[in-house]
C-alpha cells in the first residue's frame, strides 16, 4: 500500500504497511482499486454526457464512494469490494449505451474496460498513488483527488438534505477524468492541473455554501448557545460525526423515551441550531475531538452512533456498543461494527440503539461546565456594528482564523499555547474540531464579544469566509487580505485540504498551515504555492506570534 492523504501519515511521507489511522494494507489497496474504477466510470459518463446517455445518479454515487475513502471513514474491505463491483456495473451500462452495445474501440483506456477480476489482481504500485511516476504530476493529481473527497463529503450532507448541483457533479467527473493516465481525451499540463486545483477550491466554496443553505434551511440559523459538558442521570446515546439529518432522526425516535442524547466531536455545533434546541432530550456535549474517543467512548457507557468520520478502530470494551451509519464502516478479525442502513425513503430505524441504551448505565462524568458554539455568519453579522466599532476603537486589533482539524500528535499543543499567548485584543474565528484545543480555555470577551467565536463544523469555514467578505465591505477594503485578519489553520484530513484550496481560490494570501505541510505537496508545487499565495508552515508560538500578530 501507499497512502499519504492525511497529516498523520507515517514519518510525514506515506503509510506503506498499514495506516497510522488503523487502515489495513489490504483495505488501502481496495480503496485504490475503487478510485481507479471511479475514474473509468467518470470517463464513460463524460462520453455518455456528450451523447445524452449519461447516468443521472452519477454524482451521488461517486460522492458516497469517494467519501468512504476519506481518512477514518470506512475500514471494511467487504464494503469496498461491493462498491468496486457496483462502480464497474454502472460504468458498463453507460459504456454500452455510448457504443450502442458494441464493444469499445482499441483506443479506450484501461479504466474504461478493465473487468472486476482483472482489477482485483492490480497492486497499489500498478494503480495507486505511486503509479504516477512524475512527482509533480502525482502531487497535483492526488491533491485534486483529496479535494474531490472533501467536495464529496460536503456534497453528501447537502444531498441528504435534498440539495443537488449538476455543476458540482460535472466537476467531479471532469477532475477524475483529468487524472487518467494517457487519457484519449488528453491530459492537462502542470499549469492546467493547477488551474483545476483552483477550480476545485471554487467548487469547494460552492458546495460549502449549498450545505450552509441546506442546514440553515432545515434547522434555522445557529444562535450563540452555551452547551453543557456535564452528564445527567439517565442512560444516554452519543452521536458523533457531521450528519445533522441523523441527529434529527435520533432525537425524534428517542423523544419521551427517558434516554438522553449527547453530541461528540464535530456534532457539538448542532446545539446552536434553533431546530435542535426544541428537543429536551438533547442534553449536552460529551468529551472532545475525534481522537479522544478510545477513552471517552469507554466511559460513556451507552451506545454510540458514528455518522461520519473520524472513526478510530474500536477497543473491545465498547465495540459492541458502537454503531455506524451512512458510508462509515468497520470490520477486522475480531469485530464487525453494527451498521444502520437507510430505508429507501432515507429514514432510519434506530430502535436497536435505543433498546440497548435502556439497558446501559448513565455516562460517567468527564467534566462539568459549558462550552459556547453558534457563531455562524448570521449570528456574527447580526452584531456586525458592534464588531466594527470595536475594531475602529482599537479594542479588537486582529482576527485570527484558527479553523481546521484536531489530531493526535504532541505538536498540536502548539494550538492551545498559541491561543493562550494571543494578546487580549484579538478574536479567534474557528470551525472544525481544531477548536477543542482552546474552546474550553477562559479567554474572556471584548465588550461582550467572546474571544473564541465558533462558527461550527469544518464545512462552516464557509461562515468564516462570509464574515470576512462582509467585514471587507464594511471597512471599504478591496480584499480580505487588507483586513486585520490572519490565518493559522490546522489540517488533518481531506476536507481540510478542500477548505485550504477554497481559501486559495478566493485569493487569500499568507495562510499559515500546520502542524506539518501535506506530504502530497511536492517541492515544486510548494514553490508555486509560496510564490503565488505566500503559504507557509507554522513554526513555534513565539516566532509565529511575532510574524502574525505583533508585527
Ligand atoms: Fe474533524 Fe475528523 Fe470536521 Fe475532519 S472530525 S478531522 S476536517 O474529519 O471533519 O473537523
Ligand atoms: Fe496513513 Fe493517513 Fe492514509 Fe491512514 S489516511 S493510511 S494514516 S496517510
Amino acid at each position: 500500500m501507499f497512502c499519504y492523504q492525511c497529516e498523520e501519515t507515517m514519518n510525514g511521507t506515506g503509510c506503506t504497511m498499514n495506516g497510522m489511522c488503523g487502515k489495513k494494507g489490504e483495505v488501502a489497496v481496495l480503496q485504490d482499486r475503487l478510485i481507479y474504477a471511479l475514474k473509468g466510470y467518470a470517463f464513460c459518463n463524460s462520453r455518455g454526457r456528450q451523447k445524452g446517455c449519461n447516468d443521472s445518479d452519477f454524482g451521488p454515487f461517486v460522492m458516497e464512494a469517494l467519501f468512504a475513502t476519506l481518512t477514518n471513514v470506512n475500514f471494511d474491505g467487504a464494503y469496498f469490494e461491493k462498491k468496486i463491483q457496483e462502480t464497474l456495473d454502472r460504468r458498463d451500462v453507460v459504456r454500452n449505451a455510448v457504443h450502442d452495445g458494441a464493444p469499445p474501440g482499441p483506443q479506450a483506456p484501461n479504466v474504461a474496460t478493465i473487468t472486476y477480476d482483472e482489477l482485483m489482481t492490480k497492486t497499489a504500485d500498478e494503480i495507486g498513488v505511486l503509479s504516477t511516476a512524475d512527482i509533480d504530476t502525482r502531487s497535483l493529481r492526488e491533491t485534486l483527488i483529496y479535494g474531490l473527497k472533501g467536495i464529496s463529503a460536503y456534497g453528501m450532507h447537502a444531498h441528504i438534505l435534498g440539495s443537488e448541483s449538476e455543476d458540482v457533479y460535472q466537476f467531479i467527473e471532469k477532475a477524475l477524468v483529468s487524472t487518467i493516465d494517457a487519457s484519449p481525451l488528453g491530459n492537462p499540463d502542470k499549469d492546467g492541473m493547477i488551474a483545476l486545483l483552483m477550480e476545485c477550491g471554487s467548487i469547494g466554496v460552492k458546495i460549502m455554501s449549498m450545505l450552509d443553505a441546506a442546514n440553515t434551511g432545515a434547522y434555522g440559523s445557529p444562535v450563540p448557545t452555551q452547551v453543557s459538558t456535564g452528564v445527567g442521570k439517565n442512560p444516554g446515546i452519543l452521536i458523533s460525526g457531521h450528519d445533522l439529518k441523523d441527529l434529527e432522526m435520533l432525537l425524534e425516535q428517542t423523544k419521551g423515551s427517558g434516554i438522553d442524547v449527547y453530541t461528540h466531536g464535530e456534532m457539538l455545533p448542532a446545539h446552536g441550531y434553533p431546530f435542535f434546541q426544541k428537543y429536551e432530550n438533547l442534553v449536552g456535549n460529551y468529551g472532545n475531538s475525534w481522537w479522544h474517543q478510545k477513552s471517552e467512548f469507554e466511559k460513556f457507557n451507552g451506545p454510540i452512533l458514528m455518522t461520519t468520520n473520524c472513526l478510530v478502530p474500536p477497543k473491545e470494551t465498547y465495540a459492541e456498543r458502537l454503531f455506524t451509519t451512512n458510508m462509515v464502516g468497520y470490520a477486522d478479525d475480531k469485530s464487525q461494527l453494527k451498521h444502520i442502513a437507510a430505508n429507501a425513503d432515507g429514514s432510519k430505524d434506530f430502535s436497536e440503539i435505543i433498546e440497548l441504551a435502556k439497558k446501559c448505565p448513565p455516562p460517567e462524568e468527564l467534566e462539568n461546565g459549558t462550552v459556547m458554539t453558534g457563531f455562524a455568519h448570521a449570528a456574527v453579522l447580526s452584531v456586525a456594528d458592534k464588531v466594527i466599532d470595536a475594531v475602529k476603537a482599537g479594542d479588537i486589533k486582529k482576527f485570527v482564523v484558527m479553523a481546521g482539524c484536531d489530531g493526535r500528535r504532541k505538536e498540536r499543543e502548539y494550538y492551545t499555547e498559541f491561543a493562550e499567548a494571543l494578546p487580549h485584543d484579538t478574536v479567534i474565528l474557528t470551525a472544525g474540531c481544531a477548536k477543542y484545543r482552546y474552546n474550553k480555555l477562559d479567554l474572556g470577551d471584548i465588550g461582550g464579544i467572546p474571544r473564541v467565536l465558533d462558527a461550527g463544523q469544518c464545512n462552516d469555514c464557509y461562515s468564516l469566509v462570509v464574515i470576512a467578505l462582509e467585514l471587507a465591505k464594511a471597512f471599504g477594503v478591496e480584499t480580505v487580505n487588507d483586513l486585520p485578519l490572519v490565518f493559522n489553520i490546522a489540517w488533518y484530513e481531506q476536507k481540510a485540504t478542500l477548505v485550504f484550496l477554497s481559501l486559495l481560490s478566493l485569493g487569500v494570501q499568507n495562510i499559515v498551515i500546520g502542524p506539518t505541510l501535506p506530504a502530497c505537496i511536492s517541492p515544486d508545487v510548494l514553490d508555486v504555492l509560496v510564490k503565488t499565495f505566500n503559504v507557509s508552515k507554522n513554526t513555534d508560538v513565539e516566532s509565529d506570534m511575532k510574524r502574525l500578530i505583533t508585527l
